[in-house]
């Protein structure tokens, strides 16, 4: 109808001044209501134990406290979990993991609910507890079933290889590290029923499970979410827990009960990205041309499932990354051990998959002596053939190989990479690594129901308009966006569109804000009810714009009003627009639906040509992708890892607001780095986290950010498939900082007397440093040394 306006542009984030102004609102900065209650819980010191007798009485006894609760004192079920229903909300016998919630506490202060945790007698039998994933493997301990891909003659492959490698790749967990920890504050209302105000991606998860932990229908519970403090996936299932507890209080008491975890208690309690061990093994001609790849990922799914299937999956559907290997067989199982239930993290098993087979690229360099730039291109996903992933799904429309070429010019890599062999030759006291490698993740939920969202547009009689979606704001800008879908769509200033907080009363049934669809699913959403409205306003502006001979297809809208093309001194305003169509019983409030087109998905196909069963289908619309190049400098006494340039290309599509993106990609691109260099988690020997606060756990900060830092994307017109031809961005340069590993794994390639690096992730100063240590003394230490010490 018109060029685009307000899609496109820069508009300011919702929140850019809220939030360093401090006037955004969070769960916790709510005014304390009258005989509000504070929650905690007390949880299972032990990682694994039969509880043999539990004495509430003293406790019950401390001035200030109100009430405290067992598993006896839910109403409904006390078994739950977003995919197997596995889990407990309270511990009744056996807890399986420290800060296993046992007891819910209540009080009308902090100090009386620490002395209550003081004052419960608990005794347990210790059993035995498994933290590992080698451990779990010996004994079997699986979560659900191993699932596979797998195409071709593999074994024939690695039969006729002119090269074979294989090995065992280890990447370590992520901390979520979200500066609002958990939260919600429940407030009771009359009949039963509650209103709760959750720190949550997923409201309406946490309205499912407190009804069913509960004993309530959903209809008598609303959840709202305003914004969270950050979540990177950590609340798609995790703040269902405190939501429910703050939940069972106020129902209990009657009286408003706030929750919200210390920094410490939801580090050591809470899940995290999962750990992988994998195993790999992989057959290449003299080239380095990749014939055939067999895989066996084992990822670490603590005490229940939580959403461990589905990031398995999308583990196993991001195993090649950008490369088309002919034959492959990729399984996936998960091992049942006794930490927190790990859960959701920003890729969500995208970059644990692809951390493997970035691992096996570096290895096949290594071992011709090549460069991994060519080994990269050489396998590199085709535009016209070699483009059909293991999956079914064919990469359509893949700008991967021009992306390489463009990023190779651009950041110069061929005469970085000679400058710092030159380099590594002559410095005894610096080492450095050149790296450029690319994404490609796939957009949709790989759990096809999930590709669904609703939306609520109202317009109200001066022209202003609200809207509502299943979208929850944690920081990304996904409200920012829909605005301006919405505006552009009215053709009306962003001014007059507002942003409602999220609530369970208004879009029913919604799916987290996950899988970095959020704008995809929403904006869709909403979109489709500014269409709806529109053409129920334009056949009332006919109305009264063509008194004698409506004709709709003569109605002009665009910023300046609505008009009749063949007369345009003929107009409205929106507002008058809206008036009239009020005055004329036109209703101006319109709920819009979208459901992803074309999605498929089976993990139980059977290949007709080899009778094997695989996963097979089209579970993504489309995939994001992109290239970074990235160089450390590495310390030789040390192990201290500073990157110091990398270059980003990728391609969004057009996107819906250039800054916000850029600030996705840059934001999880220094995420992404934390979890390949820096940021490792360690449990002592009987699993208690050790490393629960900034002091021991070592996200990036300030100074991390690399030197030069490069963003930039193509222009590609062509994803005519998604929303304004946009392309999801929140997850999908996390793993752009794997070319932050790879540099430092070719790095040491320089002083590893010719083996291939072995290097776990993250590659911390330490794992570096025992590296180093290790070729000076001409050894060959193994993966996984490390790590084993949990
Ligand atoms: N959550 C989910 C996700 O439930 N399914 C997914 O495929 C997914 N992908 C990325 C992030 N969260
Ligand atoms: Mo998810 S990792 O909550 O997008």
């Amino acid at each position: 109808m018109k060029p685009e306006k307000v899609v496109g542009q820069n508009i300011p984030h919702d929140s850019a001044r809220g939030h360093v102004s401090g006037e955004s609102l969070y769960v916790d900065d709510t005014p304390f209501a009258q005989g509000e209650l504070l929650v905690d819980f007390f949880g299972s010191s032990v990682a694994h134990g039969r509880i043999k007798k539990l004495d509430l009485e003293a406790a019950k006894n401390i001035p200030g406290v109100i009430a405290l609760y067992t598993y006896r004192d839910l109403g409904g079920h006390n078994q739950f979990g977003p995919i197997l229903q596995d889990e407990v909300l309270l511990v009744e016998e056996i807890a399986e993991f420290i800060g296993h919630p046992i007891v819910v506490i209540a009080a009308e202060s902090r100090k009386a609910i620490q002395k209550a945790k003081a004052a419960i007698r608990i005794e347990m039998e210790e059993l035995p507890p498994v933290f590992t994933i080698e451990e779990a493997r010996r004994k079997g301990q699986f979560i659900f079933k191993t699932r596979i891909i797998e195409r071709g003659d593999v074994e024939k492959a690695f039969a006729e290889a002119e090269h074979t490698l294989e090995g065992t790749f280890y990447n370590n967990g992520q901390e979520h590290f979200y500066l609002e920890s958990q939260a919600a504050i429940a407030y009771p209302g009359e009949h039963d029923t509650l209103t709760v105000h959750s720190s949550t991606q997923h409201p309406s998860e946490v309205q499912a499970v407190i009804a069913e932990v509960l004993g309530l229908g959903c209809h008598q519970v609303v959840v709202e979410t305003r914004r969270m403090g950050g979540a990177f996936g950590g609340k798609e299932c995790q703040a269902t827990h405190p939501a429910v507890m703050a939940s069972l209080v106020a129902l209990k008491t009657k009286r408003p009960a706030r929750i919200c975890l210390s920094v410490d208690d939801d580090m050591k309690t809470t899940g995290k990205r999962h750990a992988f061990h994998n195993e790999y093994k992989v057959a290449f001609t003299k080239d380095g041309l990749i014939t055939g790849m067999d895989v066996h990922l084992y990822s670490n799914g603590g005490a229940a499932n939580d959403l461990s299937t589905a990031v398995m999956g999308r583990a196993i559907c991001h195993a090649e990354n950008a490369y088309y290997i002919p034959n492959v067989r990729i399984q996936g199982s998960i091992c049942k051990t006794n930490l927190p239930p790990n859960t959701a993290f920003r890729g969500f098993g995208g970059p644990q998959g692809m951390a493997n087979m970035e691992n096996i690229i570096e290895e096949i360099a290594q071992f011709l002596g090549k460069d991994a730039y060519d080994i990269r291109v050489l396998n590199c996903y085709g535009t016209d053939d070699r483009n059909i992933t293991p999956y079914g799904q064919t990469v359509e429309n893949n700008h991967l190989p021009e992306i390489f070429q463009k990023l190779e010019a651009r950041a110069d890599y061929k005469n970085r990479l000679a400058q710092i062999e030159k380099f590594n030759g002559e410095s005894p006291l610096y080492l450095k690594g050149i790296s450029l490698t690319p994404i490609k993740f796939g957009i949709s939920f790989n759990t096809k129901f999930l590709n669904q969202a609703s939306a609520l547009v109202n317009i109200y009689l001066d022209g202003t308009v609200q809207v509502s979606t299943g979208a929850t704001e944690m920081g990304q800008g996904v409200n920012t966006k829909i605005r301006q879908i919405v505006a552009e769509e009215l053709c009306l200033p962003v001014e007059a569109v507002r942003m409602m907080a999220t609530s369970t009363e208004k879009n029913n049934n919604t799916s987290a804000t996950a899988a970095s669809s959020g704008s995809d699913l929403n904006g869709s959403a909403a979109a489709d009810a500014c269409r709806k409205l529109k053409a129920r306003l334009v056949e009332c502006a006919a109305g009264h714009l063509m008194s004698d001979h409506p004709d709709v297809d003569s109605v002009e809208w665009d910023e300046t009003g609505i008009w009749d093309r063949r007369d345009p001194k003929n107009r409205l305003s929106f507002q008058q627009l809206v008036k009239l169509a009020h005055l004329d019983r036109v209703s101006l409030g319109e709920r819009g639906f979208y459901a992803t087109p074309g999605l498929s998905f089976d993990w139980e196909h059977r290949d007709p040509q080899t009778g094997k069963i695989t996963a097979y289908g089209r579970p993504f619309l489309y995939f994001t992708t992109g290239c970074a190049c990235s160089e450390v400098l590495i310390d030789r006494f040390t192990g201290d890892v500073k990157v110091v340039r990398s270059d980003l290309l990728m391609d969004i599509g057009r996107p819906i607001n250039p800054g916000i993106d850029r600030g996705q990609i840059a934001g999880a691109f220094i995420q992404g780095m934390g979890w390949v260099t820096t940021e490792d988690l360690r449990y002592s020997d009987t699993g208690d986290l050790l490393t629960h606060s900034p002091t021991t756990y070592k996200i990036p900060n300030i100074q991390d950010v690399p030197e030069v830092f490069n963003i930039d994307w193509i222009d590609n017109p062509d994803n005519t498939v998604n929303l304004r031809r946009s392309k999801a961005v929140g997850e999908p340069p996390l793993m752009l900082a794997l070319s932050v590993w790879t540099a430092v794994k070719h790095a040491l390639s320089f002083v590893s007397n010719g083996d291939i690096v072995k290097l776990n992730l993250p590659a911390t100063n330490e794992e570096v440093l025992t590296r180093l240590t290790d070729y000076a003394n001409q050894g060959k230490l193994e993966t996984g040394k490390i790590m084993d010490s949990v």
